[in-house]
């Protein structure tokens, strides 16, 4: 096959750094020196990549301090203005897609084919796009204003697309941010940054803040943020609404999911098995919105999951710069114990596990792709987020039934529906309580489209005009006072 994609330039970058980071503040790097420290390793080695600095109080307060400064210069450029910077921004990122691509690769452990693929070019798509909302920004919502300084937090599932869903809507509705990136893979924000200052972006506009929770903490204790907006586990986002509440912050939250991928007797089987790979084998499963619970029609249960298992057969499972693995390394080795358990606890509960041949790679992080069959409604791999490449099986007799199925989670993130029968289809969809629902596809993303939850999946939109309002607040217009009648 091809030779592993080049990780030279990546190596060549972090050595610049003398692969030690601070932060990025007020268009600056922080000192690095003294400070709390803590290691980003590649998950499919092992290797450590460089030492990120531990944010805490300073850190905290100088990038909201920074944001805050800049933020009147920001708004006052005016929607052009600030679409020019966006432009730039995306034109950098696909000037840098290379070694933005192989950094995630080597921080998160996902397969290059993705990050080169799929991630770098969204996350380029999504600048471009919010340029464009600025461009419009006065014309589509008169009589709003920016919010202020923007604190985000983002996950380490798709580090540098997460970014770029919260970075671009708040810079083009007028907003400066302060950013933490999860603590497992800190590295393309920190590329990113970098990015910020080659477009010519204004100092203190985006700050880069690494850290863990605790840091992510202080950045939602922080008074003088206006909104937080989180991508991350149900667990966190619960602790910042009730951190939250009261505080007068406008909050965001994209948390977890348990999304259906639904197979009706009549769909095209071999491309819902396709679809099936794609919804939970795509990022090792490592997806909000993974398609988590197969729910197949019993007329052809069998059938489809021995085609399903056929090709479970032939996916790669290896090192995620290879240009032909299908399956990379799980992010870090407290998620793969989270699998590990989940799935012990499924098999306690009587689920049945089957998993390909084809032994995993015996060193790094990995984890193969399974099937737990024989699920039933109330059990563990039916209700929780296993956040890694496993599939529960259940099978349903009537559409009613898969309807029911489908909504008996505490998530709604996503659902898939497969049916060459488009009035089925069209018909069972709405009845599903997911914020997007695929009719024969799945993990259709686009800038342009609200993407969000109902229910403990969280609450706000990310992505176009719902996404551009949630960093926008609404404000009288100011008329001239009438004349009072005697
Ligand atoms: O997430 P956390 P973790 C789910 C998934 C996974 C589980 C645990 O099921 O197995 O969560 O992952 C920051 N205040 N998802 O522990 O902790 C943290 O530093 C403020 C689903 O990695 O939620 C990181 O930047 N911030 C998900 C971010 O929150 C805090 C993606 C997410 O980390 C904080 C990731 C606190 N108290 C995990 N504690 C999705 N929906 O896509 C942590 N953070």
């Amino acid at each position: 096959g091809p030779a592993p994609e080049d990780r030279g330039p990546a190596d060549t970058w972090l050595e610049s750094h003398k692969r030690t980071f601070g932060h990025f503040i007020d268009g600056k790097w922080s000192a690095v020196k003294g400070g709390a420290h803590f290691e980003t390793c590649n998950p499919a080695t092992g290797e450590v990549l460089a030492s990120i600095a531990q944010g805490g109080d300073k850190a905290v307060g100088d990038a909201v301090r920074a944001a805050r400064r800049a933020q009147p210069g920001w708004a006052a450029l005016g929607g052009a203005g600030r679409a020019r910077h966006l432009y730039a921004l995306a034109r950098l990122v696909q000037k840098h897609a290379r070694i933005l691509a192989v950094l995630e690769t080597l921080d998160n452990g996902k397969p290059i084919r993705e990050s080169r693929d799929i991630d770098v070019p969204l996350v380029a798509r999504h600048f471009y796009h919010h340029a464009g909302w600025a461009q419009l920004i006065e014309d589509e919502f008169p009589a709003h204003r920016p919010l202020g300084v923007i604190g985000q937090i983002v996950p380490w599932n798709f580090p540098l697309l997460m970014l770029a869903w919260k970075i671009a809507p708040a810079l083009a509705a007028g907003n400066t941010v302060v950013l933490k990136p999860a603590e497992y893979t800190p590295l393309t924000a920190l590329r990113f940054a970098e990015i910020c200052a080659e477009a010519g972006l204004p100092a203190g506009v985006v700050n880069i803040v690494t850290g863990d929770g605790r840091t992510g903490a202080l950045l939602v204790e922080n008074e003088a943020v206006d909104k937080i907006a989180f991508t991350g586990s149900t667990e966190v986002g619960r602790i910042i609404r009730q951190k939250t509440a009261g505080s007068g912050k406008k909050l965001s939250l994209e948390l977890g999911g348990k999304s259906p991928f639904i197979v009706f007797d009549d769909a095209d089987l071999d491309s819902a098995v396709e679809g099936v790979v794609d919804a939970i084998w795509f990022n090792q499963g490592q997806v909000c919105c993974a398609g988590s619970r197969l729910l197949i029609q019993e007329g052809v249960a069998a059938r489809f999951t021995e085609k399903l298992k056929a090709r479970m057969e032939t996916l790669r499972v290896g090192d995620p710069l290879d240009k032909c693995t299908d399956i990379g390394a799980i992010v870090d080795a407290r998620q793969l114990d989270g699998i590990n358990e989940i799935v012990g606890r499924s098999v306690a509960q009587g689920a049945r596990l089957w998993q390909p041949a084809a032994p995993c790679p015996s060193t790094g992080i990995f984890y193969p792709p399974t099937l737990l069959e024989d699920v039933t409604t109330s059990s563990i791999a039916a209700q929780e987020e296993i956040f890694g490449p496993v599939l529960a099986v259940m099978t349903f007799r009537t559409p009613e039934e898969a309807v029911a199925l489908a909504n008996n989670t505490r998530y709604g993130l996503a659902a898939s529906v497969w049916s060459e029968n488009i009035n089925l289809a069209l018909g069972v969809a709405p009845a599903i309580k997911a914020g997007s629902v695929w009719i024969n596809s799945t993990n259709m993303f686009d800038a342009a489209v609200g993407f969000g939850g109902y229910r403990q999946s969280g609450f706000g939109r990310e992505g176009g005009r719902e996404g551009m309002a949630e960093y926008l607040r609404p404000e009288p217009i100011p008329s001239a006072p009438k004349a009072v009648r005697a």
